[in-house]
């Protein structure tokens, strides 16, 4: 299958694929937007189109309570381990004295097997680490990963575990540096708090800001860290905030621009790239125009980068969509991009599922009517001078 689809393996360059399984068998509940079926969807095109045969392929185990305890507290760990479903009712002001650190809202639902699928998620994430750590791996998957809202004690945004913060940790047992670079719709709040106090690792955050109306509200162009004196971690927050109907052109033009500069000027050992799928034209959450390739171009751009890296997913509510980027980004990290038909496989499981047979549709065929671009060039412009002038901050 792999040959005749002309898939091999990318000479000396190894990449590895961490997913579990189990994970998939989770469900928040019927209304909410994060369906775990969307990971199956994703891994059965990527399957389909025979690239496992490029990469080396784990079943990953779930983080130990050690291992959960490197980024978060344990008195939250012990909550999320022990807390029921059966905690959610409340009483006549919808407040539930028993519930804390954000858990049992619609947000972030308490549901059977919760601690598992977290500790799983952060499992993958933390194998994806490891084999960058023992230079097994050049580039490691984990699309299960990417919850970048949780905090040290805090469940937000459909993220209780924050896979992230903990492969960082680990990667940092190795590497001087580390850039994270988020492409999820939502700012990567979880993720620039944990290390808002080191210069070791740089954050930088594409995402649309609305402080009042747009989930979580943070990361405007000037927060950059705490500017306290001695925090080292002052101007390592990047954050670049967008408005609704950004395209692919202007997109590709802002990334290049923005992640060449800082890594000119910070020098990364290791990138942690977040691939949260909601920035996606058509996305149940999302509010850009991204297709699929503009996506897959930020990956491309820091593939040849040649810095080990790990890809994590994150967002993504239009299961479909999801799953064609994905599975581009899979064919990005083991270079068969040119090689892979752009015609989604005949054989292809719940191939009617994408309602077009293309791992490429446009604008039209995913919207109908594309949404109006909030974005005027000389926003950009200013944003880019933004950063450039922070980096002067940042030593080198
Ligand atoms: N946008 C949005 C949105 N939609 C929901 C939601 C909808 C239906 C449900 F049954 C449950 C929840 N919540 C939100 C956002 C959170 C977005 C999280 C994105 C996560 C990620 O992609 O970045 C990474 C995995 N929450 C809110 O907007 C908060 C509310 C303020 C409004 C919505 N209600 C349901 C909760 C409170
Ligand atoms: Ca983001
Ligand atoms: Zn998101």
């Amino acid at each position: 299958l792999a040959e005749s689809s002309g898939i091999t393996r990318p000479k000396g360059y190894n990449v590895s694929f961490h997913c579990n399984p189990e994970m998939e068998k989770h469900h928040f509940g019927m209304t909410h937007p994060m369906k775990p079926w969307r990971l199956t969807l994703s891994k059965s095109l990527i399957y389909s189109y025979g690239m496992s045969f490029a990469m080396d392929n784990y079943l990953t185990r779930a983080a130990t309570y050690e291992e959960l305890a490197s980024f978060h507290s344990t008195d939250y760990l012990d909550f999320l381990g022990t807390v029921l479903p059966e905690a959610v009712p409340r009483d006549l002001e919808n407040q539930n004295p028993d519930l804390k650190y954000n858990l049992g809202g619609s947000d972030c639902p308490l549901f059977d097997g919760l601690y598992d699928y977290c500790s799983m998620s952060a499992g993958s994430a933390l194998d994806a680490a490891r084999k960058i750590v023992s230079q097994q791996s050049d580039i490691a998957i984990a699309w299960g990963g990417g919850l970048h809202h949780a905090k040290k004690a805090e469940a937000s945004g459909f993220c209780y575990i924050n896979d992230i913060v903990i492969a960082i940790l680990e990667l940092l047992r190795f590497y001087p540096r580390v850039l994270y670079i988020d492409i999820d719709v939502h700012h990567g709040d979880g993720v620039e708090e944990a290390f808002f106090s080191t210069d070791r690792v740089m954050t930088v955050s594409f995402h649309k800001y609305d402080p009042n109306n747009f989930f979580p509200g943070t990361g405007a162009l000037d927060d950059n860290g705490p500017k306290s004196e001695h925090n080292p971690g002052a101007h390592h927050a990047v954050n670049v905030p967008l408005n609704d109907g950004i395209t692919d052109e202007q997109y590709d033009m802002l990334f290049n621009n923005i992640i060449g500069k800082i890594v000119e000027k910070f020098r990364p050992s290791a990138i942690a790239l977040q691939c949260g799928a909601d920035s996606l034209a058509g996305d149940r959450l999302g509010r850009f125009n991204l297709q699929v390739q503009g996506h897959g171009a930020c990956v491309e751009f820091c593939k040849r980068l040649n810095i080990p890296m790990i890809l994590f997913g994150g967002g993504g509510y239009t299961p479909r969509n999801v799953a064609r980027a994905w599975t581009y980004e899979t064919s990005i990290a083991i270079n068969c991009q040119d090689k892979i038909s752009p015609i989604l496989p005949e054989h292809a499981p719940w191939r009617e599922q994408f309602r077009q047979d293309t791992l490429f549709p446009t604008l039209e065929q995913i919207l109908g009517e594309p949404r109006q671009n909030r974005n005027p060039q000389k926003r950009l412009q200013e944003i880019i001078q933004h950063v450039t002038e922070q980096l002067r901050f940042v030593e080198s």
